[in-house]
């Protein structure tokens, strides 16, 4: 495909051209700068970057698959980002989400894009990033990043979205506990999804407490059951009243713009690291003396 006829399928809703176009990005092609550069600012302003987090198993994939079944039906273009950590070995949790999300597969209005973490340095930020543009750009109004919510790249991720849901769930055992601790942070909403299981009540009211301690403005907390879409439409009015607060104060743009520099800060660590170890090697370091002190006088010679 020549690079005109690209760019013509991208206004033209071609899921096959966005596709494309995201695998010429991620790949580094010398057309990533002609296909990023050509997309419509207007439009990607106005799309809303959704962040679904949380520990595996609490129900992120169902409720994605709801979320976008309830959003077709005022007939909007979505896009699904799915990162995902497994190994490409077992490929395990990349399968199950495709399965879940199956009931969408053949949407043409739906299109779908998984990345892996693991065997990957850095970079992912920056590669989302663009994937979220190029679609918002084509015509998605909502982009959804599910993500589990572990490790430090999955949280830098979560930076992208506009407003970013924690999906929890009872009986998820107790290391969910520490986990929470720096996802509460992060989460616009909180989400206690299998409200149909025991437990679901006291995680939210615990959650309650939690984040109403020490704060003016304590995180929404929704219940959901996603297996039967139960909750789904209030979550989405919930998503639309945060939305709108944000846009309002000025949130949104500052959220935005962190992003993309956070975006470009880590395509200048990709670049750096293999160059700045190159020079590092040359020099022959002697073992002795403060390293910090050596890496400011190698920063300071760049
Ligand atoms: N009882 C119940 N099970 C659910 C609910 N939502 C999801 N599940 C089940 O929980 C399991 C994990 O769901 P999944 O969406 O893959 O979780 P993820 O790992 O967070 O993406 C699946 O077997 C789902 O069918 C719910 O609301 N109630
Ligand atoms: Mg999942």
């Amino acid at each position: 495909m020549t690079i005109d006829k690209l760019l013509k399928g991208l206004k033209a809703w071609d899921p096959r051209a966005i596709g494309r176009a995201i695998s010429l990005v991620e790949n580094g092609d010398d057309s990533a700068e002609a296909i990023l550069s050509s997309l419509d600012e207007d439009l990607i302003s106005e799309a809303t970057i959704l962040g679904i987090t949380g520990p595996p198993g609490a129900g992120k994939s169902t409720l994605t698959n709801g979320i976008i079944s309830q959003l077709r039906q005022s007939r909007k273009r979505i896009g699904i980002i799915a990162i995902d950590p497994s190994s490409p070995i077992s490929g395990g949790a990349i399968l199950g989400d495709r399965i879940r999300m199956m009931q969408h597969a053949t949407d043409q209005d739906v299109v779908m894009r998984s990345m892996a973490t693991r065997g990957r340095l850095g970079g992912l930020c920056a590669t989302a990033g663009a994937a979220v543009r190029i679609m918002a750009s084509c015509g998605c109004s909502n982009i959804i990043i599910e993500t589990v919510g572990v490790g430090q790249s999955e949280m830098d991720i979560i930076r992208l979205a506009d407003i970013t849901l924690l999906v929890l769930a009872p009986g998820l055992g107790d290391d969910i506990q520490a986990m929470k601790a720096g996802l509460l942070e992060v989460a616009d909403i909180l989400v206690v999804n299998k409200a149909d299981c025991k437990g679901a009540d006291i995680l939210a009211m615990d959650l309650e407490a939690v984040t109403r301690k020490g704060s003016a403005t304590p995180t929404p907390v929704s219940m959901t059951v996603a297996t039967e879409s139960k909750g789904i439409a209030e979550l989405l009015d919930q998503i639309e009243k945060v939305d709108s607060e944000h846009r309002d104060s000025g949130e949104r743009q500052k959220r935005r713009r962190g992003a993309h520099n956070q975006e470009v800060l880590d395509w200048c660590l990709e670049i750096l690291r293999p160059r700045l170890l190159a020079e590092i090697t040359k020099k022959g370091l002697p073992l002795l003396g403060d390293p910090r002190l050596k890496a400011k006088k190698i920063l300071e010679e760049q």
